[in-house]
C-alpha cells in the first residue's frame, strides 16, 4: 500500500486520529462518541433492570433483541473512540470535498465504522419490532438480510473513491434496499400489530423507527459523504442524536411496555414457546 489507493490506509496511525479528535479543536466531534458510549451502557442497565422478572418467552426475547442493539452500540462507539473505525480518505476530483485536508493530511475524515456497525444493530431493532408486531421469522430475517445489505451498500458508498457516480449509485442501491424495510413496516407489520393486539405499542415504534431511520441518508446526502453542506462534527452529532432516537428511545418505549404488559406481548406467532412446552 502507498497510503493512497487502499481506503483504510492513511499516513496518520490510530493514535494520531484520536490525537486529532480528542485534542483541543474538536471537542464537539468527541463529545458526539462519549455521549453514546454513556447511554448504551445506562440503557443496558435499564433493560436488566426492567426485565429483571419477565417470564414469558417471547418477552424475553424481546429483552434479550432490544439489548443487543445497545451491546453493539457501545462497541461502535468505542470502535469510533479509539480511532480504529476511523478514516481519512480522499474523495474523486468532482466530489464538493475534493481536495480538503484533515490533520495535514489530504482528505476528510470518514467515520466508516458507523456503517459497519449498523450492520450489526440495525438486524436487533427489526427483530424486536417484528417480534412485537407478532410477525413470523420469514418476514423479520427477510427484514434483516434488506438492512445487512443496506449497511453493506452504505458503507462502499461511503468508502468508494474512484467515482462519484458510482458514490451515488451504491446511495441509490442502498435507498432501495431501505424502502424494502419501510415497506414491511408500514405494511405487513402494521397490520400484524391490529391482529396481535399490540397497535398502540407497534404505532409509536413505527413512527419513531421510520422517521428516525429517514434522517440517516438525509444526513450522508447533507454531510461530508455527500454534498458536503454539514461539516464532519456537525453530521456525527446527527448520526449520535438519530442513534439516541431510534435504539435508546425505541428500547426503553418497548421495555416499559413489554415490562408493565406482559399478557398482550404473547398474541401472533410464537417464538419456541409451544415447541419448548411451556405455555
Ligand atoms: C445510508 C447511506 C446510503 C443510503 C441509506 C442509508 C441508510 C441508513 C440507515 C441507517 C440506520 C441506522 C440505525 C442505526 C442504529 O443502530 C447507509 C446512510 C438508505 C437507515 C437505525
Amino acid at each position: 500500500f502507498d497510503g493512497r489507493h487502499h481506503v483504510l490506509q492513511n499516513g496518520l496511525t490510530d493514535a494520531e486520529l484520536v490525537e486529532y479528535v480528542f485534542g483541543g479543536g474538536n471537542t464537539l466531534l468527541a463529545l458526539s462518541f462519549v455521549v453514546n458510549i454513556v447511554l448504551a451502557g445506562l440503557t443496558i442497565l435499564g433493560i436488566v433492570y426492567l426485565g429483571r422478572s419477565l417470564t414469558d418467552p417471547r418477552s424475553k426475547a424481546i429483552a434479550t433483541a432490544l439489548m443487543l442493539i445497545s451491546v453493539v452500540s457501545i462497541s461502535s462507539y468505542t470502535g469510533l473512540t479509539s480511532g480504529l473505525t476511523l478514516g481519512i480518505i480522499e474523495m474523486p476530483a468532482n466530489h464538493p470535498a475534493a481536495g480538503s485536508t484533515t490533520a495535514g493530511e489530504d482528505g476528510v475524515l470518514v467515520m466508516w465504522g458507523r456503517y459497519l456497525t449498523w450492520t450489526f444493530s440495525t438486524p436487533f431493532i427489526l427483530i424486536a419490532l417484528g417480534m412485537i408486531a407478532g410477525s413470523n421469522w420469514t418476514k423479520i430475517l427477510t427484514t434483516c438480510a434488506f438492512t445487512i445489505a443496506m449497511c453493506v451498500t452504505g458503507l462502499a458508498a461511503a468508502l468508494t473513491t474512484s467515482s462519484l457516480a458510482l458514490r451515488w449509485w451504491w446511495f441509490v442501491l442502498s435507498s432501495t434496499f431501505f424502502l424494502v424495510i419501510v415497506y414491511v413496516i408500514l405494511v405487513d407489520w402494521t397490520r400484524e400489530a391490529e391482529r396481535t393486539g399490540t397497535a398502540d405499542l407497534f404505532t409509536t415504534l413505527k413512527i419513531l423507527t421510520v422517521v428516525g431511520w429517514f434522517g440517516y441518508p438525509i444526513l450522508w446526502a447533507l454531510g461530508v459523504e455527500g454534498f458536503a453542506i454539514l461539516d464532519v462534527a456537525i453530521t456525527s452529532w446527527g448520526y449520535s442524536i438519530l442513534d439516541i432516537i431510534t435504539k435508546y428511545i425505541v428500547t426503553f418505549v418497548a421495555m416499559f411496555y413489554v415490562a408493565n404488559e406482559p399478557a398482550s406481548i404473547t398474541g401472533g406467532a410464537d417464538y419456541g414457546s409451544t415447541l419448548s412446552g411451556s405455555s
